[in-house]
């Protein structure tokens, strides 16, 4: 075999990753720990397809410059964590309108029952009593579209999106039995630490980019200085002592942030704070998240100088995105029965 096919045989054999981010607000720290943090260096393995996942955001109600805006962020500051466009597939959701008609396909494959279990609708809707809408209720069905369109083998999520990606795994079962074999049914994969990050005010609730919590949030685009306000004034709990367990939600919190922002187990961030107070800890903690972020936002600064360079990147994206898309879309139209001509 000579290297060049060797090369091939090679690459056909690697495993393939799919995650996306909806536009929906600020990034957060959350967002960062439990999912963008991974997504760059899974190319040194895997296949990667990672996408701005706009039409999810129309799910809760958003102003069109917000919806614009935050697009436009979101898509610069995954380039700006480190993922490469040429070792990756980075680009648009709505810019490849296979999505909508596979989520519009799969529908017909996902019982009103198992969509109405779903935790994040029972939440959102709860918190948004004025526009409980079926966009949202069906949320759950484009997102498996957007996974199984790529066959992708591997979903690197947060914990909160577990339950979406096993609801995929049905929907997946399901076609495969009633027709033929379709789609690759998808793995979910959270990370060891970070996989629920929560809010820096209420340690109870997810830190979430949408809920305006503005001092339980961090943003990966904070300055530093709101960086260190928000973790000096952390909720924490009376005792002293910076251990986790379930009774000490506010310094678990904290200890799971610092363990992820460091690399290191929470055993190991455990016995460096042994000898410190709550608020020495706090602002080495808000000094790691800080070190960390920095070098994000001056990327993200760059990069947002030329908007037209960055359409191009979603351009080229969404055509690579697209030929995989395609592909599967119309085998399922024509395992279904649609004429296609
Ligand atoms: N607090 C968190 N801790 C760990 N992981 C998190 N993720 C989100 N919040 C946390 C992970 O980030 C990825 C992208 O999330 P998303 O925007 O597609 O959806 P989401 O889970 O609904 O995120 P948000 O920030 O809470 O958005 P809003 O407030 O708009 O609903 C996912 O892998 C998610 O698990």
């Amino acid at each position: 075999m000579n290297e060049q096919v060797a090369l091939q045989v090679n690459s056909e054999k690697r495993k393939r990753v799919f995650s996306a981010i909806k536009p929906t607000g600020n990034p957060t720290l959350g967002n960062y720990l439990g999912a963008m943090k991974y997504w760059p260096r899974m190319c040194e393995t895997y296949d990667c397809l990672y996408a701005v996942a706009d039409l999810h955001a129309i799910t809760v109600a958003i102003k069109p410059k917000d919806l614009r805006e935050n697009s436009k962020r979101l898509f610069a500051l995954l380039l700006a964590v480190g993922i490469d466009p040429e070792k990756n597939i980075l680009f648009m959701q709505s810019h490849v309108t296979a999505h909508a008609e596979l989520g519009w396909l799969l529908n017909n494959y996902t019982m009103f029952g198992e969509a109405s279990r779903m935790t994040q609708f029972k939440d959102k809707s709860r918190k948004n009593p004025e526009n409980v809408n079926v966009g949202l209720f069906d949320y759950p069905v484009l997102m498996a579209a957007d996974i199984l369109l790529y066959q992708a083998d591997i979903v690197p999520v947060g914990e909160d999106q577990m339950q979406h990606v096993e609801l995929c795994r049905t929907v997946a079962n399901r076609f495969n039995n009633r027709y033929s074999p379709t789609f690759t049914v998808p793995v979910g994969k959270i990370p060891d630490y970070g996989a629920r990050i929560h809010s820096l005010s209420d340690p109870t609730a997810k830190m979430g980019k949408s809920e305006g919590d503005a001092d339980g949030a961090v943003l990966i685009l904070d300055r530093p200085e709101d960086i260190m306000r928000k973790f000096k004034r952390a909720v924490t709990d009376c005792d002293t002592k910076v251990h986790a367990c379930k009774d000490k939600p506010g310094i678990t919190n904290l200890l799971t942030i610092y363990a992820s922002l460091c690399d290191i187990s929470i055993d190991k961030a455990e016995r460096e704070f042994e000898n410190s107070d709550y608020a020495a800890f706090k602002l080495r903690v808000g000094e790691a998240a800080v070190e960390t972020l920095r070098p994000i936002r001056e990327k993200y600064e760059a990069l947002r100088k030329d908007d037209k360079a960055l359409g191009e990147i979603m351009k080229q994206g969404a055509e690579k995105a697209a030929r995989s898309a395609y592909r599967t879309l119309e085998k399922v139209y024509k395992k279904i029965g649609f004429v296609r001509v």
